[in-house]
């Protein structure tokens, strides 16, 4: 078999998010070495620069959503370049850039889905939910509402971003880390029954369990998305982000958390999102970023076996 190629795509801006320095995170990565870390892994890894598009008006929400045309304009070029690496059998990895871009790298992972006849399963490591509606968010930042958009419930624009809506549906995702969802998110969330495995939850059952359950019933047939939100990190060990919710897991329940996808060995894709160089001390939340994604990729496993 040939080695599998990785596909680095920048993506750098800050459109969905509520403070600006989303839009250095592909940098940041690149300096925290990712491509070359990921090489010395054995794994082949292209970079294929940063995709392009609107700069940040930075403009209060209109009829609940701020930013609406740009956010759509940055996700078509996501998607395509997206769909593009997965028709040519790549593992792309998008270097964000906010949360709102996961419209576009899961509406082309669940297209290429289509197309192989392959299962999706996404992973949503994070401290929010991202299940906002224009109703229900406290901001309008679209990088609240991506779960909701790859649901169906969004605008049209972004719901109908690869032609069908919806893209895909709740019993898809699982979440982790989860621990600050607002007050009409929940309901959303609850009516949706997506399956959240909260703070709470990894509190109570610990990591370990709450992966066992997050990972069953995966198998050859299914294409496993990873989407990282950095602030899914405890602030302690991750400052980098815009916004911190204290209370996250640990280095060590994280670290736990990479290895036990990694030994599925079926992440087909991942994005790495809300890394805020300007929130950050001497890029280490970058740096920890690139550890977790090395773990991802099976660092530790070699030792185990
Ligand atoms: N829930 C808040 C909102 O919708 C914050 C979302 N921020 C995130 N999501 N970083 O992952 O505005
Ligand atoms: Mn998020
Ligand atoms: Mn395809
Ligand atoms: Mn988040």
């Amino acid at each position: 078999m040939s080695k599998q190629t990785i596909s680095l795509i920048g993506v750098p801006t800050d459109i969905g998010a509520g403070h600006r320095g989303a839009s250095m995170g592909p940098e940041a990565l690149r300096v925290a070495n990712l491509a070359l870390r990921l090489e010395r892994r054995g794994l082949q890894v292209v970079d294929r620069g940063n995709l392009h598009g609107p700069i940040n008006p930075w403009q209060p929400p209109t009829d609940g959503y701020r930013h609406l045309d740009e956010v759509v304009a940055w996700n078509m070029a996501v998607y395509t370049a997206f769909h593009q690496e997965l028709s040519a059998g790549h593992l792309p990895i998008m270097l964000g850039g906010d949360h709102c871009l996961a419209i576009g790298s899961i509406t082309a992972v669940a297209r290429h889905c289509r197309e192989t006849g392959k299962q999706l399963r996404v992973l949503w490591l994070d401290a929010h939910s991202d299940f906002n509606t224009a109703q229900a968010t406290p901001s309008g930042n679209i990088h609240g509402m991506p779960v909701a958009c790859l649901c169906g419930y969004g605008p049209q624009v972004l719901t109908e971003l690869g032609g069908s809506a919806p893209a895909t549906t709740p019993d898809v995702f699982r979440q982790i880390g989860i621990r600050s969802v607002d007050y009409g998110e929940k309901q959303l969330v609850r009516e949706a029954n997506v399956g959240i495995y909260d703070m709470r939850h990894i509190d109570e059952e610990g990591m370990k369990r709450v992966m066992e359950q997050a990972l069953a019933g995966i198998d050859e047939n299914t294409h496993l998305h990873v989407s990282f939100d950095v602030d899914f990190l405890d602030p302690s060990i991750a400052p980098g982000v815009g916004t911190t919710v204290r209370g996250g897991p640990t280095y060590r329940e994280a670290q736990l958390c990479m290895e036990m996808i990694a030994d599925t060995g079926h992440m087909a894709s991942l994005d790495i999102v809300e890394l805020n160089p300007a929130f950050d001390k001497r890029n280490q939340t970058a740096k920890l970023a690139v550890d977790l994604v090395e773990s991802l990729f099976g660092k530790s496993t070699l030792i185990r076996r």
